[in-house]
């Protein structure tokens, strides 16, 4: 197909070549596909340099590595040390990157907005949480395991969410597996993970039907576009850095049933009380 490159499996473009029907095609029939070399530093730096600041106003004692000048891995030396003094850390830096102007920019980055276009319409929403996925080594209680994200955002099916790493991602710290097509099976049910995982999951035995799962690797800039019902699971992130990673849900406000419902989206109470669990008397470490 002109302008499409097979890695891994998972449909990837180049974003030379994004103009082209072959990418709206790849999102509804296998449910995923990455676009390679979509962002720039440009376009990624800010968000890293905005952590920076607020790890220093929160915890001033918070120093980083001599002589680190790259901002992403200067804010991983940050967010460690930070959470190494406070565990409170990561939710606290996490609560107040969801509402940052830096998130909010780089949501509305016009290369985001222009494949959105393609593959919903050009009248989306954009769920009102833009995420900086915190993922520190080893840790499990946060780690989303096999789900969709339609049973947490609700809204319409063909819904999307952008995953876009501010650092090399793949299995060592963390990436995605991904079950390919299988968002043709509609939303599936969610069940409590575990007494160390905070997620409310897809079954072990559902998960073992999924034909075709993709472990993901990307390199920064890289962009992964994933349907609402295509099952996904992080993986636990065994490299001693951080692992960032901007996360957007996009809606699609054409879709008729969301229009017919007024664009709201009814309550997911069992989704939120899953997400709402503290971890405080659990051990995390598996
Ligand atoms: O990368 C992660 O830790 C989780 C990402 C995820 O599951 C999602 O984007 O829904």
């Amino acid at each position: 197909m002109i302008g499409m490159l097979r890695h891994n499996a998972i449909p990837t473009f180049d974003s030379d070549n994004i103009a082209t029907p072959e990418l709206r095609d790849a999102f509804y029939t296998q449910g995923a596909l990455i676009v390679k070399r979509l962002l720039s530093s440009h376009d990624l730096d800010p968000l890293a340099e905005f952590l920076i600041k607020i790890l220093r106003l929160k915890y001033p004692n918070v120093s980083g590595a001599a002589n680190r000048s790259e901002a992403t891995s200067l804010a991983s030396d940050l967010m460690l040390e930070a959470m190494s003094c406070s565990p409170e850390a990561q939710s606290v830096i996490y609560d107040v990157m969801c509402k940052s102007s830096a998130t909010h920019a780089l949501s509305t980055n016009p290369k985001l907005e222009s494949i959105i276009t393609q593959i919903l319409s050009d009248t989306v929403s954009l769920h009102e949480k833009k995420i900086l996925i915190i993922s520190p080594p080893n840790e499990t209680w946060h780690l989303a395991r096999w789900h969709q994200d339609y049973y947490y955002n609700g809204g319409p099916e063909a819904s999307c969410t952008v995953y876009a790493p501010l650092q090399a991602t793949d299995q060592l710290n963390g990436g995605l597996s991904i079950a390919l097509g299988a968002h043709k099976r509609g939303p599936i049910e969610h069940v409590a993970a575990s007494a160390t995982n905070k997620w409310n999951v897809i079954s072990d035995s559902d998960v073992s039907t999924f034909p075709q799962i993709c472990d993901i690797e990307m390199n920064r800039g890289d962009v992964l576009f994933l349907h609402s019902l295509t099952p996904h699971s992080a993986n636990k992130n065994t490299s001693n850095r951080m692992r960032f990673v901007a996360n957007f849900r996009y809606q699609c406000l054409a879709d008729q049933q969301f229009l017919s419902n007024d664009w709201q989206i009814p309550e997911l109470t069992e989704a939120r009380l899953a997400l709402g669990k503290k971890n405080d008397q659990i051990n995390e470490r598996e």
